[in-house]
């Protein structure tokens, strides 16, 4: 029994790796895509069509059989299940889910459908759960800051300023709107905590890495605050669960888990956490000297910190690092929906995509810039979007693909870059994981905006090998040094060197681009 299940249930699927520390080995790579596996659920990249644009929800309940058919994948494939010690997983951060007394009464139930779905649903207060990329509450935000001590109070207290997708600001949103469910309510569970409660039938802790993102808790202290608590929602404290350390035994795996799909009955469920907080993990970030850009739904640039410096701009946040201490991130709505756009406005492939950027253009794009808002954006805050075009007449007439590609990631760069430097982290390498980090093209505009060595990871799903390895470091199997060394490679054909010729186009292009992005920016919208 050496092996460790890390599942990562992202916005748009639930996927799945096992480590060996045995032979050093990942395998059982599944994955189940919300869309497309799960239509009956009505998903659009993993969330339910809204009455506007700024509000975002997804199906809990697509959560649940997610996990059922991703476990019947790997049966179904031979993969023997009850050789897995532990499991522990990793979440889109910041979403919630709304449940009733019944769902902690759940460890007493003998639940004998062949599926947790309508057990589950049962037990749901509110059927959809926000997640974060909703950017609908900004009344709220106003609320509890007003309420506090103001956004700087609420900033340093938590680790951010009150923020939109954040969990506390939901959570009032939901109060003030349906009163009733919010009082029917029982607990309040963050995607990785309710994930976790699946697999053990009981409420599991929420991790400190993660519960720095809801706006409630202390990330010094690891407690909820209590004046944040009374100004989001009245009884709130208890509606929420305990909070607990990333490395946590949470339980056993429930009689169900074990009855249809072959655990064993000692399989331990390790706490779950964010899927920024185990990308951190996964991709040996967790010391502060490397800088981790991840190229996802959302892209995010990340670093471990050792002490908890806000932002002073208000748009990173700190969390909390599983490994001890803490990390920075600036999260970015407009990342590969953005790059998506602009590879389906000219009708390319990704193959294309990356010719565009290498072969076709250079450097600096012939002046030619974008802002990428094609959906309301976190860093900087912009609710109402609409991308900006600055250049030719062509680029601007959206009739030339080349320049169109570079500069939505161009643009991406240059926006990391500036919206990171609160980090204060002088790094010469940039870690780069996520689907997108496949692309060359984006990797070279990185290294050479960065002008820092740009290193891909073998295992491209970090957040779900941070969460093996996490699963492993919890059962004491080994230290987090040795893991690292274990899983965590680079090989030498997968650095990116910057050129540093290039250096100087985006010396000159960056001042430009914070020009535009001033000019842009409706900075009425945060108070
Ligand atoms: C981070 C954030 C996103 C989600 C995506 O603050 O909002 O990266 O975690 O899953």
């Amino acid at each position: 029994m050496n092996w460790f299940l890390g599942l990562d249930n992202s916005t748009q699927s639930l996927s799945s790796l096992l480590i060996s520390l045995h032979t050093g080995e990942v395998f059982a790579r599944y994955s189940v895509d919300f869309d497309t596996d799960l239509p009956g659920y009505d998903l659009v990249q993993g969330v339910l069509p809204g009455p506007t644009a700024l509000v975002k929800h997804s199906d809990p309940l697509a959560w649940v059989s997610a996990l059922e058919l991703l476990f019947q994948r790997m049966v179904d494939d031979g993969v023997d299940m009850g050789r897995i010690k532990a499991i522990s997983g990793s979440a889109q951060q910041h979403g919630t889910v709304y449940l009733k007394k019944s769902f902690s009464e759940l460890d007493s139930a003998d639940v004998k459908t062949p599926s947790l779905v309508p057990v589950i649903k049962d037990m749901l207060s509110r059927r959809t759960s926000p997640i974060w990329m909703d950017s609908s509450t900004t009344a709220e935000c106003h609320e509890i800051a007003n309420e506090t001590g103001g956004y700087g109070y609420v900033q340093r207290k938590t680790g951010s300023v009150p923020v939109e997708r954040f969990s506390g600001p939901q959570i009032r949103k939901f109060y003030k709107e349906e009163p009733e469910k919010y009082e029917k309510t029982s607990k309040i569970h963050l995607v990785s905590s309710f994930m976790a409660s699946l697999l053990t039938f009981r409420d599991a802790p929420i991790d400190y890495g993660d519960g720095a993102g809801m706006n409630l808790m202390d990330i010094e202290k690891g407690q909820w605050v209590p004046d944040i608590l009374e100004a989001t929602a009245p009884g709130l404290r208890e509606k929420l669960p305990q909070l607990s350390g990333s490395g946590r035994k949470v339980g056993r795996i429930s009689e169900y888990f074990i009855r249809n799909f072959g655990f064993s009955e000692d399989t331990d469920v390790v706490s779950w956490s964010g899927d920024n907080n185990n990308s951190l993990i996964g991709v040996g970030g967790w010391s502060p000297e490397t800088v981790v850009v991840s190229l996802g739904t959302s892209d995010t640039c990340f670093s471990a910190m050792s002490q908890p410096h806000v932002d002073p701009a208000g748009y990173g946040h700190v969390f909390g690092n599983p490994a001890g201490g803490y990390m920075g991130l600036s999260c970015f709505k407009n990342g590969s929906l953005a790059r998506e756009k602009v590879k389906e406005a000219h009708e390319l492939s990704w193959d294309q995509f990356d010719e565009l950027i290498l072969e076709k253009t250079c450097a600096g794009n012939e002046k030619n810039m974008m802002l990428p808002f094609f959906v309301p954006e976190i860093t900087p805050a912009v609710l109402d979007a609409q991308p900006v075009y600055r250049g030719s007449d062509e680029f601007v007439g959206g009739r030339d693909p080349a320049a169109a590609v570079r500069a939505v990631v161009e643009a991406q760069a240059l926006s990391m870059r500036y919206h990171s430097s609160w980090l204060r982290n002088a790094t010469s390498v940039l870690r780069v994981t996520g689907g997108a980090s496949r692309s060359l093209g984006m990797c070279r505009v990185l290294a050479d905006v960065f002008q820092v060595s740009v290193e891909r990871l073998e295992v491209e799903n970090s957040a779900a090998l941070g969460a093996a390895m996490r699963a492993a470091q919890a059962c004491g199997m080994e230290e987090w040094r040795s893991l690292t060394e274990k899983f965590c490679h680079v090989s030498a054909e997968e650095i990116i060197e910057p050129v540093t010729e290039n250096a100087r186009a985006y010396e000159h292009m960056l001042p430009q681009f914070v020009e535009l992005l001033a000019e842009t920016l409706d900075t009425s919208q945060r108070g």
